[in-house]
């Protein structure tokens, strides 16, 4: 099957527009990607003739809204390839999906001197739950460092491991640098010494196909708005056992069983971790957007996101002034300028229509590991994007050189 981008294109209208005078470049696809029209129609579709509560009323249309409901369940449980949909819980994102574990597993199972192990690769999101799980149980972080190249340096985190580590949380792509993290090199050090293992995909999914059986990790957490779904819902997949052992985190209506007010008993996997209406509208929607990836050969779609990526990286490398952060094989590329503010230079560029992202990437470790106090310039690819969008990024870089 050949590709053709341009006609898949015209199924996410809001690249089809004029920014600044100038047609939209979108390279800001790790901050969130375009929803293509079967996500909107499915939004859409749900509000207009479905919307009511899921899993309370006799009615007709709460009958139809829980199905719908419970069928994105289904198929983000294939999608991942989880054993079963009650492995997969709704949150609001992989932020929500990290707080998750870290309050239901982390605030009660973690004791003083216990090691959570985290790279210096890692998002925001992934650091500060866990700080504030050190703070509260005595737990005591370690960060496992770079190599010269920017990535995880797997001989210093193999010294890492030891019978204290109780869990392993690592991105599976970083989203600064585009770099692809060895997760099953480190999951398996983790196994050895016994320790829970969490991989943050929210950089993976919308790139590559996801296997969590394979990796045999025990948590997997993504954002549906990263992988052409809408905002403010994610996932957070876990291996049964172990959320069946892990207390509620937020509780109230919907996660119960019976509740008296001498005592409550939880509800059963997956809605034991889902207090409260949920993203109804979201759930169903990022069930379209697997629907429409499901549609796709994603092997051909990575492959012409590989190509994009060389030809940005190519076109990088012959400017002498850039720098271009690590070795980036996924999504994003992360460079800087001699002499230009990465701030300034997008501004040119978003004059000219161009969107990328500048600053700390919410990697601010990483940045000051890196000595980059100004952060990075940052394009990030998806399948829709073109070599026009490159050499327009790339023609953009020159013309803004000219105002420096
Ligand atoms: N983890 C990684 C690796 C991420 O890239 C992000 C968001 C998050 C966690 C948090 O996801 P959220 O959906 O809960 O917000 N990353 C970015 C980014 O690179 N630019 O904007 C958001």
């Amino acid at each position: 099957m050949a590709l053709d981008i341009h006609t898949l294109r015209l199924d996410f209208p809001a690249l089809a527009q004029s920014v600044n005078g100038h047609p939209l470049v979108y390279l800001d696809n790790a901050a969130t990607t375009q929803k293509p029209q079967g996500v909107l129609d499915a939004l859409n579709h749900y509000y207009q003739s479905q919307n009511a509560n899921v899993h309370r009323a006799a009615h007709a249309l709460s009958g139809q809204a829980t199905h719908a409901f419970e069928a994105a369940r289904s198929k983000v449980a294939r999608f991942i390839h989880a054993p079963d949909a009650k492995h997969i819980i709704w949150t609001r994102g992989t932020t929500e999906a990290i707080n998750l574990v870290a309050y239901s597993f982390g605030m009660h199972s973690l004791k003083a001197g216990d090691e959570i192990l985290l790279s210096t690769l890692e998002h925001h999101a992934n650091i500060v739950p866990w700080q504030q799980v050190a703070a509260a149980t005595g737990a005591i972080i370690k960060v496992i460092p770079l190599t010269e190249h920017a990535e995880l340096d797997l001989t210093a985190a193999a010294a890492l491991f030891s019978t204290r580590t109780r869990l392993l949380a690592i991105s599976q792509v970083s989203n600064a640098l585009g770099v692809i993290n060895p997760i099953k090199e480190l999951i398996a050090l983790a196994k050895q010494v016994g320790a829970l293992t969490l991989v943050d995909g929210a950089q993976a999914v919308g790139h590559f196909p996801v296997d969590v059986q394979a990796l045999d990790c025990d948590f997997y957490v993504f954002s549906g708005h990263k992988m052409f779904g809408p905002t403010g819902i994610g996932v957070l997949y876990g291996k049964r056992a172990l959320l069946e052992q892990m207390p509620p985190w937020q509780t109230g209506g919907e996660m119960i069983r019976q509740v008296s007010f001498e005592h409550t008993s939880f509800g059963e996997l997956p809605f034991k971790f889902e207090a409260g209406t949920p993203n109804i509208a979201g759930a169903i929607g990022l069930g379209a957007a697997i629907d429409y990836l499901s549609g796709l050969d994603r092997s051909i779609l990575a492959e012409h996101e590989q190509s994009l990526l060389q030809q940005l990286l190519a076109g990088l490398t012959a400017m002498p002034d850039v720098h271009i952060i690590g070795r980036p094989a996924a999504g994003a590329v992360s460079f800087i300028i001699d002499d230009v503010h990465p701030q300034d230079l997008a501004t040119l560029l978003d004059m000219q229509g161009i969107a990328v992202r500048t600053g700390h990437h919410c990697a601010m470790p990483l940045m000051q590991a890196l000595g980059l106090s100004q952060g990075t310039i940052r394009a990030s690819l998806a399948f829709y994007n073109t070599a026009d969008d490159i050499a327009a990024l790339l023609a953009g870089i020159d013309k803004a050189r000219e105002f420096f």
